[in-house]
């Protein structure tokens, strides 16, 4: 494997930790119990920062405050115009502080610095400016109901929203989450993860800036079962968002259910698979797939973890992945040309490391990589495994992190139904020259997105979400509104009906 010992020196900007404390009220406040907890960099382990440790008593205050700031305040009263401003303003307040928020994330994630600098804030803009343009277009309907009766259907925002995000991408679940509810005119209380409490603090700083009133976005960084699952449960929370593992999406889901009956959207895990035809163009193919399983160290809810290549090109593509896979630049984060940080934390990489002992055991063929990489941080070689069966741990669980498992498939028929073999529907890809076997395969997936001849293509009016166990509602797009508003029909008798 490369590694960046040679590369130049690191190209991201200074950066301190300004905020780490919760915000409540359009106030950065401690924790109501004083308590903090630390939040690592994965580079090797050090402690950034202390943050404050929200509970159960802060989500309460927090909750009050979002409260208090949709009954009375003036947010969900102002103009649609007024909101969209202010959320303009704040994505163009990101943008100037484009390299400080990248250098941020790249720190307490690990993530690389020119990934999160030239893609992930930029697309954080993007997201607000395309959800700022929503806010004043938002309206109901008129209905040709039976009889002599005026129908209006209003769309109104839904009140109070909780939302918890994970640590793979902080920044972006920030905003598939923040930027809806805001636009549609509701308040919120969003968890952070505890690995990544960071960026989220220095972005609502912003928000205020740009002049959101008080109590409109609280923030509040914890623990799962803690602030977690006070959120959930909480009776005065009017709507539940969540990314996040399947397994702990099933218990938000209970509590929201066993509390007040609040509606729930999911973004859980995925076991995406990547269909290569025998067509396809073998070193774009080797390239993409590569791309579509390592990006993010492998820690994306739709990496395609399921690599299917077609016999006749089977060997020449493991020989090329493999290949590729060696050159991955692995390293510093910070640093110009590496392709890959370290996972988030021991757990990830604990986790990630079984798995690769279970694909040996199971007698899969390790290609490349397979250890730790360095001896510092949370750092894991790019691993490729060849002869991967259908029923090994490594081709049915969400690894999350990067290892590619190839496996091999000589009909089409047969692949489509191997490809669906899963508990998971979240994302699926095919590589064809094709047009008929790509229409054939996009069809047949079960799966929320499939993208055909590439590999994660997010754009923010693009819907994302999953089938199956991959969660239950979608982001982005227009159908990311509905998950905000509540539909009111008001009724009036027409007095004059004959006109
Ligand atoms: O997830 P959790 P973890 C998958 C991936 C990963 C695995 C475990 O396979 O290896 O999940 O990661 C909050 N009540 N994904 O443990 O626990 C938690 O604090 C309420 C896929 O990090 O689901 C955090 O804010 N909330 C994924 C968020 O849930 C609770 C992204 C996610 O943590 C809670 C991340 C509780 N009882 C992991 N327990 C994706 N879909 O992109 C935890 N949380």
């Amino acid at each position: 494997f490369s590694t960046s010992a040679s590369l130049e020196e690191p190209i991201a900007p200074a950066v301190e930790v300004q905020h780490s404390k919760l915000l409540i009220n359009g106030k950065f406040v401690d924790s109501a119990s004083g308590k903090t907890f630390p939040t690592l960099d994965p580079r090797n382990g050090e402690v950034i920062a202390h943050v404050a440790e929200g509970d159960a008593e802060d989500i309460d205050r927090a909750v009050l405050a979002a409260r208090k700031a949709f009954d009375e305040g003036p947010w969900p009263r102002m103009s649609a115009y007024e909101r969209s401003r202010i959320i303009l303003k704040f994505a163009d307040l990101v943008e100037k502080h484009n390299d400080e928020l990248a250098a941020l994330e790249t720190w307490d994630n690990g993530k690389p610095y020119e990934q999160a600098a030239k893609s992930e804030v930029p697309m954080f803009v993007r997201l607000f400016h395309y959800y700022a343009g929503w806010a004043d277009k938002i309206h109901g309907l008129t209905v040709p109901a039976d009889g002599p009766h005026q129908v209006q259907v209003l769309h109104e925002p839904i009140g109070v929203a909780g939302q918890i995000i994970p640590w793979n991408f902080p920044l972006l679940m920030f905003a598939w989450k923040v930027g809806p509810a805001l636009a549609c005119g509701n308040t919120i209380v969003l968890k952070t993860a505890e690995q990544t409490p960071l960026t989220a603090l220095y972005v609502a700083k912003l928000f205020h800036e740009a002049g959101l009133p008080p109590g409109v976005l609280n923030i509040v960084s914890g623990f799962g079962p803690t602030a977690g699952a006070a959120l959930a449960s909480h009776m005065d929370v009017d709507k539940l968002a969540f990314t996040g593992s399947t397994e702990t999406g099933k218990v938000v889901l209970e509590l929201a259910a066993k509390s007040n009956l609040k509606p729930v959207t999911l973004e859980l895990g995925g076991k995406s698979p990547f269909i290569i035809c025998e067509d396809a163009d073998i070193d774009k193919a080797v390239e993409l797939a590569h791309f579509a399983l390592f990006f993010n160290q492998g820690q994306c809810c739709c990496a395609a973890s399921r690599t299917f290549v077609h016999e006749r090109v089977y060997d020449e593509f493991v020989e090329k992945a493999k290949a590729r896979a060696m050159k991955r630049v692995v390293g510093d984060p910070y640093k110009k040309g590496v392709e890959q940080g370290p996972q988030i934390d021991s757990e990830q990489f604990n986790k990630v490391l079984k798995y690769i002992k279970s694909g040996v055991e199971s007698n899969a063929t390790l290609e490349c990589g397979g250890e730790r990489f360095g001896s510092k941080g949370y750092f894991i070689q790019p691993t490729v495994f060849s002869n991967v069966q259908d029923n090994m741990l490594i081709a049915e669980d969400e690894i999350f992190g990067p290892v590619q498992t190839i496996l091999k498939f000589n009909d089409i028929n047969e692949v489509i139904q191997r490809a669906n073999k899963t508990r998971y529907g979240l994302a699926a890809g095919v590589f064809t020259r094709n047009i008929d076997t790509a229409n054939t395969v996009s069809r047949a997936l079960k799966a929320g997105t499939v993208w055909v001849n590439c590999f994660d293509v997010f754009d923010a009016a693009i819907p994302f979400g999953g089938y199956k166990m991959s969660g239950i509602g979608r982001e982005k797009g227009i159908y990311s509104l509905n998950n905000y508003l509540q539909v009111k029909a008001v009724v009036t008798p027409l007095k004059n009906a004959a006109w």
